[in-house]
């Protein structure tokens, strides 16, 4: 199959890593990355031990290609979507943190729009190099729900690449119970410099778990079926398979970025209804969005 990922940060450095063993891979990068990717291709490490050399961009005007994967933070997607709209793809699959992505591809392009969710822990130590930091799955499956032939076609490329994929008939669900997860975890581990498993400890577990159950009230209040409870078992699952790793928020905060908390957190609170209390969502969205405007990121 041929794959263009677009964004080569930690997520999509290691997708694109991994596919590259099996498919004809392109990587969309940044200049000075894209050097570095150029001159010595991408190493593979942590739970894998691989050296590939997937072709490398930094314009994916006019590309053309059987899937598209979209790996570029939250808040980058208008500019990544004004970008694919260029290209011809059969496919575009979102691998991103937040809502909203999916629908905001699906308004500019024509091809149908994937949505799916990692749960591989994956850090970039150095431009060219990603650790796989923990094995996990790939959930992925049409935007909307059900099941197309274009949705069972990703999942056996991504299985043929050796990555543990599920094609799921109910992704909506499983975004939100996604963003139940994030924005207990990212927000808190990103306050504190704390690592994922922090969530399961006092006093970190508090706000975290009280963002989630917030997250899950304001999902079923936009037709989702989905509990406190499953929020929450969610919640302590991911952070006990993921406790050394350091949560996307946490990687940003560190490095002085930007972070994804509008399109998590800021999401929760744009969809909660006047009858849903949302203050946890609401003091962890304005902490972070003060740490930004003080780092001068916002
Ligand atoms: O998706 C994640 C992230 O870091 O953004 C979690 C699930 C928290 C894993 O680190």
């Amino acid at each position: 199959m041929d794959i263009v990922v677009f964004g080569a940060g930690s997520l999509g450095s290691l997708l694109g890593g991994l596919l590259a063993r099996e498919h004809e891979v392109t990587l969309v990068a940044r200049p000075a990355q894209a050097r570095t990717l150029r001159d010595g291709g991408l190493r593979l490490t942590g739970e894998f031990d691989d050296h590939v050399t997937p072709a490398v961009t930094t314009d994916i005007t006019g590309l053309s290609a059987d899937l598209a994967i979209v790996a570029v933070k939250a808040f980058d997607t208008p500019s990544a979507a004004a970008e694919l709209a260029t290209g011809s793809f059969d496919a575009v699959l979102s691998v991103q943190n937040g809502m909203g992505n999916e629908t905001l591809l699906a308004d500019r392009l024509e091809c149908p729009i994937l949505a799916g969710t990692v749960s591989y822990g994956a850090l970039l130590e150095e431009p060219g190099v990603v650790a796989c930091t923990g094995r996990g799955t790939v959930v992925l499956g049409a935007r909307s729900g059900g099941r197309t032939p274009i949705v069972e076609g990703v999942g056996t490329a991504f299985e043929a690449a050796g990555i543990e994929t599920t094609v799921a008939t109910d992704m909506p669900r499983r975004l939100w119970e996604k963003l139940a997860v994030n924005a207990g975890i990212n927000p808190v581990t990103a306050l504190t410099g704390t690592s994922n498993g922090a969530i399961l400890e006092d006093p970190a577990a508090d706000p975290a778990r009280t963002a989630t159950r917030e997250t899950a009230r304001v999902a079923r209040a936009n037709g989702i079926s989905l509990s406190e409870q499953a929020a929450l078992t969610a919640l302590e699952r991911v952070a006990t398979e993921t406790a050394a790793n350091t949560s996307s928020m946490a990687q940003d905060v560190r490095a002085g970025q930007r972070t994804e908390i509008d399109a998590i957190n800021g999401y929760v609170l744009e969809q909660a209804p006047d009858s849903v209390a949302v203050p946890a969502n609401r003091h962890l969205a304005a902490l972070v969005r003060t740490w930004e405007a003080g780092a001068g990121v916002r």
